[in-house]
């Protein structure tokens, strides 16, 4: 059985491409799950998209994540700048861990220029639109040791 990739989505995300586009474009998180679907395929993994707006359900899906999955590549939202809670589960994962924004967080207000997850994170992808998605899925199939 290949390898799982989790794709962790925080809250509000399930509206990407309905709303905001200046900001966050004209891609649904449907459209995120078949993009990275087929790069990890490219790599022989399989990658699972998840989405919630609540962080302790975020939490137990990291939780779930030390089970059945090899790397998490997460897009916390609004609770990348808040959350020690997700912090310390993405801290009980041992695989690679990749945190996407798809905007620039350094040009948009001071409380989102912190990350918490950056703390654990092994690299971040930040301001490439829902391309960050593809990129961070190419880098763990790189870091998983997986050729394309
Ligand atoms: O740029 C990113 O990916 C963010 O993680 C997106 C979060 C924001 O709180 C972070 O500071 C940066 C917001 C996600 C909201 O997503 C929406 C998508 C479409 C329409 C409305 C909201």
């Amino acid at each position: 059985m290949s390898k799982l990739i989790t794709v962790l989505n925080g809250p509000n995300l399930n509206l990407l491409g309905q709303r905001q586009p200046e900001i966050y474009g004209h891609d649904t998180l449907s459209d995120v799950e078949a993009g990275c679907a087929k790069v990890a395929q490219e790599y022989g993994l399989r990658s699972e998209l998840l989405q919630s707006n609540h962080e302790g359900v975020l939490v137990d899906m990291i939780q779930k994540c030390r089970e059945t999955s090899a790397g998490i590549i997460i897009n916390p939202a609004a609770y990348t700048h808040t959350s020690v809670a997700i912090l310390d589960a993405l801290n009980t994962f041992d695989g690679p861990v990749l945190e996407i924004h798809i905007s620039n967080i350094h040009h948009r207000e001071a409380f989102r220029h912190t990350s918490f997850v950056s703390k654990r994170a092994d690299s971040a992808i930040i301001g490439m639109g829902v391309q960050g998605y593809y990129l961070c899925m190419h880098r763990m199939g790189t870091l998983l040791g997986q050729s394309a």
